[in-house]
């Protein structure tokens, strides 16, 4: 699942694009429609042409939102940054832009819309939206949106809408799926009630799935709760997958105790801290130079807090320069390693800069000037052993051992102890082995990329279901050639059976001979299947020992019906093409049993005799029992093995 946010100057017509691209108006507070102007965040969906489904996050551009803005920009894959063609770059324009870059949001589609305003004849049109169009590439040069593509459209008319779609489909297709490390989290974006259900929060859900039913945490306040329903998009769902927008209702939590920018995760997976330490860029076009002491606002996921910096390493901080900082914040937060976050003065209001988020514990109030303080935190940045090796696991999917660790590129020592401390954190365990046994072809997984395995088999597996009602289960092949790419074209049948044994223990696939199946899945006959199964039974019925045969019963009810009654055990095959009921071929095999224990051998003619049926039929039959060791051929008779 994707998820885009608009950004761009008041007025320039995002709102309006989003309602002309998705049929909703994003603006849904009285006083927003009142006032013509989007105030908080809005949000819309829709289906890209090649079926993917995107959320979509609409922001205000006035700058006295800006923290609104910042609330929903936080989880969002692409931007459509939009500026309209008859006002060009506006001081908002400048901020989104920077506020985008610092955040790293990987690009977008830069839009100009309202072109139904410009110019009078087409080609003093076109000059304009030229014009307007090099001024907006020189203000991206350097910028995450340098590269983007540039499509002009009117909201109004409809102009290039179809190219704008294209473009953001393009832009979004090549981007590697949504990482899923087994810990979701939640930054909530809105709290409210409905009537009937209680608590719900919403939110651009990432790093993992949240399931219904399950018990979740809302930190910083560690409060513990259940999740009653999962939507998506306005619809039911009983997972939440990373990236997509996420409305969770909570039973056992009070409206009241949950606000805009905690953050909802499973109990224990996470924690929240009043001081982190921080790589920091201050903008170049910062008004001032930043000061040691400086109180500022932090915006980190959907949380707004107030922080008061450590200026480390250096007297102040020049416009355009980089350098670390410790924060100590008036609230706790949830922060990860790696985390963006912004910095903004709250009066005069300006955006300054941010950066990377470095350490979320840190021991103690660092020294300003201590140049091993220093030294630290830059190796912080690079990552530590085990966040190295865990990354490497990701990157690689399920392996032996020893690739993970060359691909590290650690020492043993350091990848010893690395690996010690994922498998007690419980971000990786053993597929197939047992703690003892650490063997350089040992098979982990890091939590994270088990679960895409297994969601992607589960999801393989129910397709499968879905496409073929009338089949038991999906052929184990099948399944591992689906795989095939997760598992990184890594065919070896070791890796795929330790696979299939361990979502089996999971309860997620049961194993039926060669074929897999979900647990409860049954062949269910659809109520047309249905009459035709009941015909072709009667007619079996109705001449128990010269029924029709299966191309007869295949001509009657269908390949598919006859090979489901085949498979429930319904109908028995004896090659190479009779067909009797089940409780027939009991019956005919027990009695042939007893004459033969009664009357001594005997021949394919006394038993056709004795079922008044023809040589076809009985020629099957004791084939098949001799294939089954039940009867030998002697000559012309056969006697019981
Ligand atoms: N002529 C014209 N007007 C537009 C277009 N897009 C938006 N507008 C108008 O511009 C104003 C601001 O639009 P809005 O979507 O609220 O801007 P936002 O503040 O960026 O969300 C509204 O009056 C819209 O009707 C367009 O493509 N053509
Ligand atoms: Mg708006």
């Amino acid at each position: 699942m994707r998820v885009i946010g608009t950004a761009g100057h008041v007025d320039h017509g995002k709102s309006t694009l989003i309602e002309a691209l998705t049929g909703t108006h994003p603006d849904r507070l009285k006083e927003e429609r009142e006032r013509e102007m989007t105030i908080d965040l809005g949000f819309a969906w829709m289906t890209l042409p090649g079926g993917d489904e995107i959320g979509i996050v609409d922001v205000p551009g006035h700058r006295d939102f800006i923290e609104n803005m910042l609330a929903g920009v936080g989880g969002i894959d692409a931007a459509l940054f939009v500026i309209a063609a008859d006002e060009g770059v506006m001081p908002q324009t400048r901020e989104h832009l920077a506020i985008l870059d610092i955040l790293q949001i990987q690009g977008g589609v830069i839009v100009l819309t309202k072109i139904d305003l410009v110019g009078g004849d087409e080609q003093s049109r076109s000059e304009w939206l030229d014009l307007v169009e090099d001024d907006v590439r020189s203000v991206m040069i350097g910028t995450i949106f340098e590269d983007a593509p540039i499509v002009r459209v009117s909201a109004r008319t409809g102009e290039g809408l179809d190219e704008l779609i294209l473009s953001l489909q393009s832009c979004l297709s090549n981007r590697p799926p949504r990482p899923d490390t087994g810990k979701p989290r939640l930054p909530v974006d809105r709290v409210f009630t409905i009537a009937g259900f209680g608590t719900v929060v919403t939110g651009t859900l990432t790093d993992g799935r949240l399931k219904a039913g399950e018990e979740l945490e809302i930190l910083p306040e560690k409060l513990r709760g259940r999740i009653r329903g999962l939507q998506t998009h306005k619809r039911k769902e009983d997972t939440a997958v990373p990236g997509s927008r996420t409305a969770v209702n909570i039973s056992g939590i009070n409206v009241d105790q949950i606000k805009r920018g905690d953050v909802v995760t499973h109990p224990g997976s996470y924690g929240a801290s009043k001081r982190i330490d921080v790589r920091f860029r201050l903008l170049p076009d910062a008004s001032l130079p930043l000061e040691h002491n400086t109180e500022l606002k932090l915006y980190i996921g959907a949380a707004e807090v107030l922080a008061r910096l450590r200026l480390l390493g250096t007297e102040v901080l020049n416009p355009g320069d980089n350098g670390w900082l410790q924060l100590e914040l008036s609230e706790p937060v949830v922060a990860v390693r790696g985390d963006r976050y912004i910095l903004r003065r709250p009066s005069p209001a300006e955006t300054l800069g941010g950066g990377t988020v470095v350490d979320t514990q840190p021991k103690k109030r660092h020294k300003r000037f201590d140049q091993e303080v220093i030294s630290r935190l830059e190796s912080l940045e690079k990552g530590t052993p085990a966040d190295i090796l865990l990354q490497a696991f990701q990157t690689l999917g399920i392996t032996p051992l020893q690739n993970v660790i060359t691909r590290s590129s650690l020492g043993e020592g350091q990848a010893k102890d690395a690996l010690d401390e994922l498998l007690i954190s419980g971000d990786i365990f053993y597929l197939e082995g047992t703690p003892d046994e650490r063997k350089r072809d040992s098979l982990f997984a890091s939590r994270g990329y088990w679960n895409q395995v297994s969601s992607k088999a589960a999801t393989e597996v129910e397709n499968y279901h879905s496409n073929y009602p009338l089949r038991k289960g999906m052929p184990r092949e099948e399944l591992k050639s689906r795989l095939k790419t997760l598992l990184h074209n890594e065919t070896s049948q070791r890796i795929f059976l330790a696979v299939v044994r361990r979502l089996v223990q999971e309860g997620e696939l049961e194993e039926i001979g060669p074929l897999v199946r979900r647990p409860g899945h049954e062949i269910r006959f659809k109520p047309v299947q249905q009459r035709q199964v009941d015909e072709l039974l009667a007619r079996f019925a109705a001449s128990p020992n010269t029924p029709p045969t299966l191309k007869d019963a295949q001509t009657e009810a269908g390949e598919d019906v006859v090979a489901a009654l085949i498979d429930l055990g319904e109908l028995i095959q004896l090659p190479p093409d009779v067909l009797f009921r089940r409780e027939d071929y009991n019956r005919m095999v027990s009695e042939i049993r007893n004459m033969i224990a009664t009357q001594g051998p005997v021949s394919a003619a006394q038993v056709r005799d004795k079922f008044n049926t023809s040589r076809r039929y009985v020629l099957a039959l004791l084939e098949h029992l001799d294939s089954l060791g039940v009867t030998v051929r002697e000559g012309d008779v056969r006697r019981l093995k």
